[in-house]
């Protein structure tokens, strides 16, 4: 008697559990809905995702890296939340598996269909999380590089090191706020015209124009600063320039000054070191320029300026 109830009890689960599996609230057919919108939300995240890796590669900005890496955490969040829907999804279908095993055992082709349909559409969306997270690490890979190349101490940098701007790849433009090394970290930032006002919109171009009187690439320095950072304070150093246009800007020590031409300067001191002009300077020439006395800080820029062969001095 006991048995045969179990024996009803069961049949009712099973007729139950069949209509719940293709007519109740929650179908077989509403998780393959639902798993296939999963699906598609996860690849547009993936697509976001390869989007931020190429901008995470062209990174150079503190403030651009620290962007993306809050981009790539609310892609994490999203995937956290993804990944969190499938697995609901896999329970409600789990729930569904035996009935459809035993309807599937029974020759019935409709749910040995979904039942492989289901899965199918399981598997295909952990593949592509796999790719997305994949996509995430590639993400904080590039960043990792970008903060390398960001903080890596200047590239030869030591006794003897001049910024020749050689090793840097010709036609490589900066902006204001991009960093690179050579020899010294070198820092763009905005420009004082004559009339006292700002731009951050200039550039400086890696050329090879032979306009600054040194050798093989130099630097096109066109409406922007560029702060000279060789790890340590100098004794002095010396610079080759050729200035075709407009005007100029120095800081040295925090002591600013903004004038015409390099002539301009000769013979004055400036944040306690002595400048001197022995060639050119006069306006639409080249020249070399020569700054005596402890350098801590050192900023240089004009609008249509050459720099080359930035060496400091020795001994
Ligand atoms: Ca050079
Ligand atoms: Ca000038």
């Amino acid at each position: 008697m006991r048995k045969r109830f179990l024996g009803w009890v069961v049949m009712g689960a099973f007729v139950g559990v069949a209509m719940s599996i293709f007519m109740g609230p929650v179908t077989a057919q509403t998780v393959q809905a639902e798993l296939k919108r999963i699906a598609q939300e996860i690849y547009s995240v993936e697509e976001g995702l390869a989007d931020l890796e190429l901008r995470a590669e062209g990174a150079t900005v503190p403030k651009t890296i620290l962007e993306l890496e809050q981009k790539n955490l609310d892609y994490e969040h999203r995937l956290w939340e993804l990944t969190a829907n499938l697995i609901e999804q896999e329970e409600i279908f789990f729930e569904m598996k035996p009935e459809l095993f035993r309807l599937a055992a029974a020759g019935e082709a409709k749910p040995l269909a979904l039942l492989i349909a289901l899965e199918k559409a399981i598997a295909q969306a952990k593949d592509r999380l796999a790719a997305a997270w994949k996509r995430s690490a590639a993400v904080e890979w590039a960043l990792v590089s970008a903060k390398q190349r960001l903080f890596a101490s200047p590239a030869g940098a030591g006794p003897g090191c001049c910024v020749k701007f050689d090793p840097l790849p010709l036609g490589t433009v900066y902006h204001v706020g991009d960093v690179f090394a050579d020899c010294a970290r070198i820092t763009v930032l905005p420009f004082t015209w004559a009339s006292g006002g700002t731009t951050s919109a200039g550039y400086a171009r890696v050329v090879a124009s032979a306009k600054a009187g040194g050798s093989g690439h130099e630097l096109a320095v066109n409406n922007v600063n560029l702060g000279l950072d060789f790890g340590q304070p100098l004794k002095g150093l010396t610079l080759k320039f050729g200035e075709y246009g407009g005007n100029l800007n120095i800081e040295v020590n925090g002591d600013f000054r903004n004038f015409e031409n390099f002539k301009d300067i000769d013979g004055k001191t400036i944040g306690g070191v002595h400048v001197s002009v022995p060639v050119g300077g006069y306006g639409n020439d080249k020249g070399v320029l020569k700054l005596e006395g402890e350098i801590d800080t050192l900023v240089i820029g004009g609008q249509e300026l050459f720099l080359d062969d930035i060496c400091p001095i020795e001994g």
